[in-house]
């Protein structure tokens, strides 16, 4: 069957109002460019004859300004999940005029393939190469694409001419067979390939292939500040001393970690260390610090679901595919993230937090307590199954105006009972084996701020007893000052005793 080359305009003709449409890619990486732009003319035009036009998006993680942004901007999504991080949907979020749905990553394709979000009508595909029999090298991301692809009525394939044919045998297509039937995924670590490097999907279900030529577009990192370098070397100070206390192995364990630029100052720091032996990634992004860590010989593979690299990063890979190719795979996100995988290979974990408590637990995603920031992504997955689960944060945001360290997280993403460390500028809590008192003072004694660290004492000896001593009245007390005045350090309780 030969394929059919449409227009962006035509194939986003396909869609219509109150369609269910799933998206290839995570992060920016391999995610659609063009016909979700000409989805969002056509949502605007729909808007303007006073006609009701929103869609609803599947991904596999955050997207690009193509898609959450040209979308939110059109008003055209009505739900969305599992993860974004688009400033223009997250004021359609926090606004209600798009409906969030925050999941954990690894569990969306198995919920959509036994329909619990309804039928999808329509998956978008970016692809590398494709040929008349529907055999598709996927982008530089995967996500939900094997799922969308099995599911979906219509596929619309985004042909890129950016990405290079060499990025076939990248890939690790693999869809896990569903409850009941389903059996162990078999990977013993992390450069285990299961699937296919390619992506069959039926080519009667193609009703069109769009050429684009854009980049993906991942902003490179600015400059770390002191602040994030602290933070990336307390990281790897507590790492050395897990190391030579032999509670990691000699031959190091297999990292996660979050997207930012505490991420990268990490590894970065990583790679500098001469004791830290060659280690293995298994996990969701790998980021620029990735391709220095392979080139330098510290990283000798990375299992992950995109290549989330800076245009300058993915040119160097690209021209050294030769070099890459053995040193990385990409898999769907129900993998890459699976909690079976990442309790059996036994992952050293390390995510980034917006606001933790004295006791250990994690605010992950609203900004003090209520405003959407991006979602709970993959963090959940890798936390709440690792070996060792690491949060990290500057111990103050807003030039001091708010202590990233409260009394009580306003939100619950990650509990203490799945948070093993947390790590500031500051310096390290291990919270492994502490009751929570200890684990109190652990965090004031050493993660808080200076300028916070009196007040939170303060809190912890007004607790009124109990296995954790809270005052429930107070509580929330830094929130609510900030509210009030702008400045969580004003926070005075005795307006609660
Ligand atoms: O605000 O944008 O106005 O400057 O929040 O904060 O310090 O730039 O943090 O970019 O590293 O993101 C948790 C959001 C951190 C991210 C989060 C304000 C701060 C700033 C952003 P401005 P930073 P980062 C892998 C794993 C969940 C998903 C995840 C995230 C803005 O890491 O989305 O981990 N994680 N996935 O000023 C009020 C506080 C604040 C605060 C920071 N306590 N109160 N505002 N800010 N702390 C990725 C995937 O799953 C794909």
């Amino acid at each position: 069957m030969a394929l059919n080359f449409i227009s962006a305009q035509d194939a986003a003709e396909q869609i219509k109002n109150g369609d269910s449409i799933g998206l290839s890619g995570f992060t920016a990486s391999g995610t659609p460019k063009v016909v979700t732009e000409a989805l969002a003319e056509i949502a605007v035009k729909e808007h303007e004859a006073g006609r009701e036009f929103k869609v609803n998006i599947f991904t596999g993680a955050s997207t690009n300004d193509h898609v959450d942004g040209a979308l939110a901007r059109a008003n055209a999504i009505n739900m969305r999940t599992p993860y974004q991080s688009s400033p223009d949907l997250r004021k359609r979020l926090n606004a209600h005029d798009a409906h969030y749905f925050d999941l954990h990553l690894s569990e969306l394709a198995q919920k959509m393939r036994y329909g619990v979000f309804g039928k999808l009508d329509v998956a978008i595909i970016e692809a590398a190469d494709i040929n008349d029999n529907g055999e598709i090298v996927l982008g530089t991301g995967m996500g939900i694409a094997p799922t969308i692809a099995m599911l979906a009525n219509k596929i619309i394939i985004e042909l890129n001419d950016a990405l290079p044919k060499t990025l076939r045998g990248l890939h690790d297509v693999y869809l896990p067979a569903d409850p009941p039937y389903r059996r162990e995924i078999p990977i013993y670590k992390a450069s285990d390939r299961i699937g296919s490097p390619i992506l069959k999907v039926d080519p009667a279900k193609i009703v069109g292939v769009v050429k684009t030529s854009a980049k993906d577009g991942v902003k490179g990192f600015t400059e770390p500040d002191a602040t994030t370098m602290q933070i990336g070397a307390n990281v790897c100070d507590f790492l050395l001393a897990e190391l030579r206390a032999g509670r990691l192995p000699k031959e190091f364990l297999p990292m996660q970690s979050g997207v930012g630029n505490v991420a990268n100052a990490v590894l970065h720091g990583l790679g500098e260390s001469k004791e830290i032996p060659q280690f293995e990634m298994y996990t969701e992004v790998i980021q620029d610090s990735v391709v220095e860590l392979m080139e330098i010989g510290k990283c000798k593979f990375a299992s992950t679901c995109s290549l989330t690299f800076s245009d300058d990063a993915m040119d160097r890979v690209f021209n050294n595919m030769d070099f890459f190719h053995d040193k990385i795979l990409l898999r769907p996100g129900e993998i890459s993230n699976n909690p079976e995988i990442v309790r059996r290979l036994g992952l050293i974990t390390m995510n980034t937090a917006l606001e933790a408590d004295i006791f250990g637990n994690i605010n992950s995603t609203h900004v003090l307590g209520t405003k959407m920031m991006n979602g709970i992504g993959g963090s959940g997955d890798f936390t709440r199954n690792a070996y060792l689960s690491i949060f990290s944060c500057p111990s103050v945001t807003k030039g001091g105006l708010i202590s990233n360290v409260v009394p009580m997280v306003s939100h619950l993403d990650h509990s203490e009972h799945s948070v093993d460390v947390l790590i500031t500028d500051q310096g390290i809590a291990d919270l492994r084996g502490k009751d929570p008192v200890q684990r109190a003072e652990t965090v004031i004694e050493n993660c808080v701020h200076p300028e916070y660290k009196q007040l939170l004492w303060d809190y912890l000896k007004m607790g009124k007893g109990g296995q954790t001593p809270h005052s429930l009245n107070a509580a929330l007390a830094f929130h609510t000052e900030f509210a009030a005045s702008g400045d969580m350090r004003n926070t005075d309780w005795s307006k609660f005793e």
